[in-house]
């Protein structure tokens, strides 16, 4: 960069903007530095962050068992290829494998990649186990889904953004509604179904939750038709909707959720990434029992840095730090809290349709049509405000905090979010 070049927030937009492919439309804000619930921009100012880079910083930026967990790493070892076996992978696949209660993780780096590996697993499983005729296998997903952005994920998106002119398109997926048991049950007529790829919360459609009791049905009629539960944890998990997982059946704190044992389920297959890392390092991961991971043989799936001890290292600090601060415990109890002011809020204004959401997962639907630009001016101003969220789907508005925030910090920023939308008022 040139002397005469101050990092100020235009220029770095003008450079992103003459030198970056453009497949963002990022809000005018360029950031610098972060920590915990805060991220300071090129001039200083000062927000609290209330996406978390997509849940992908659960546990505030720049945690400090983290940052130093992969500094110590970072300055051993950080990937050898799985051409050798390394010092920290296996310590990693045994803590990861009983901190969520499955036999075996096929570590990945990307979500995408651990939903292209998941989706790999099934078919092989379909074939080789469940007896599907080769490449008649089908796998159900849920309409309004999100799960990544690769060629064969889109290929099963029915969003046209997503979708539109990636073609040819991946075969072997079908659609069906989302959080409707009878749609499921019919699907599962078809034998040649392999599995069901669901998220338990669907964050990108606008934090679309669906009844309690669907992840327990979906796995009590999954199990009963020899059809894979897959559950996309990867923007859900990690304490994000105040239980370790939102499908619950393997949480940690079995017991101390507040939620009725009905809603407790557990996936044959578990797909995370994200907060895996606390947003230090791209980290996913699969996790199944012995029974459905044992059809991957070594040469028939893997990546360069998949399982590198730098990731080990990090996700199993970014673990420890979830238990060791009651993340899920504060992310039940500060989502209560924030529904209950948002509620309070919509009795004051005609610009808030609803709330939803569970845990500190949740989102606004403004009152205006989802062509309009409100909910993107609403978020510029609560941007001058100093709160940073972003809209999801047209007038959705998702508000996603990291999980270490506290009580009086969430108030204050219910306040901003408060006074910005009430500026709006019609
Ligand atoms: C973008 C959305 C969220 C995910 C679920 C898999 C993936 C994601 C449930 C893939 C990723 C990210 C991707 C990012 C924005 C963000 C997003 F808006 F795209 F849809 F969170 F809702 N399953 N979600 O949420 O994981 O490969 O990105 O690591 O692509 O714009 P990834």
């Amino acid at each position: 960069m040139q002397d005469t070049q101050l990092s100020t927030t235009e220029h770095n937009i003008e450079l992103e903007e003459k030198y970056g492919a453009h497949n963002y439309h990022p809000l005018p804000v360029v950031l610098d530095r972060g920590e915990g619930v805060y991220v300071w921009d090129v001039e200083g100012k000062k927000y609290f962050d209330f996406l978390s880079a997509y849940s992908a910083v659960n546990q505030g930026h720049c945690h400090p068992r983290i940052i130093n967990a992969l500094k110590s790493q970072a300055e051993k070892l950080t990937l050898t290829s799985r051409a050798f076996y390394n010092s920290r992978l296996g310590e990693y696949e045994e803590y990861i494998t009983n901190y969520f209660g499955f036999d075996k993780v096929l570590p990945m780096n990307s979500g995408a990649e651990a939903v292209e590996t998941a989706i790999k697993i099934a078919r092989k499983w379909g074939y080789e186990k469940k007896g599907i005729a080769a490449n008649e296998g089908v796998i159900i997903v849920a309409s309004d889904n999100f799960h990544g952005r690769t060629t064969t994920i889109i290929s099963f998106s029915n969003d046209a953004d997503a979708r539109a002119n990636f073609g040819p398109y991946t075969p072997g997926f079908q659609s069906i509604a989302y959080n409707d048991m009878s749609a499921l049950e019919t699907a599962l007529e078809n034998k040649n179904v392999i599995a069901f790829l669901v998220e338990p919360i669907q964050g990108e459609a606008g934090v679309n939750t669906p009844a309690d009791d669907y992840m327990r049905k979906v796995q009590a009629l999954c199990n009963s038709k020899n059809v894979l539960f897959m559950a996309d944890e990867i923007q859900t998990g990690i304490a994000r909707t105040g239980s370790l997982l939102a499908v619950c059946g393997n949480c940690t704190c079995q017991g101390h959720c507040e939620r009725q044992i009905a809603s407790y389920a557990t996936p044959d297959v578990l797909i995370l990434g994200k907060a895996l890392s606390g947003g230090a390092y791209p980290v996913s991961a699969v996790l199944a029992n012995d029974a459905i991971m044992e059809v991957i043989k070594p040469g028939q799936h893997g990546s360069t840095f998949g399982g590198n001890p730098l990731a080990a290292a990090i996700a199993m600090e970014a673990l420890e730090v979830v238990k060791d601060e009651n993340l899920a415990q504060n992310a039940r109890k500060l989502g209560k809290l924030f529904r209950a002011e948002m509620t309070k809020l919509i009795q004051e204004t005609n610009m808030v349709k609803m709330v939803r959401g569970r845990g500190l997962l949740n989102a606004i639907i403004i009152n205006d049509s989802p062509d309009s630009s409100t909910a993107w001016d609403i978020c510029v101003a609560l941007k001058d405000n100093g709160l940073l969220a972003k809209p999801t789907h047209g007038n959705i508005i998702r508000f996603a905090p990291p999980l270490v925030m506290t009580e009086v910090q969430l108030m204050e920023c219910v306040q901003i979010i408060r006074t910005t939308i009430l500026q709006f008022n019609k």
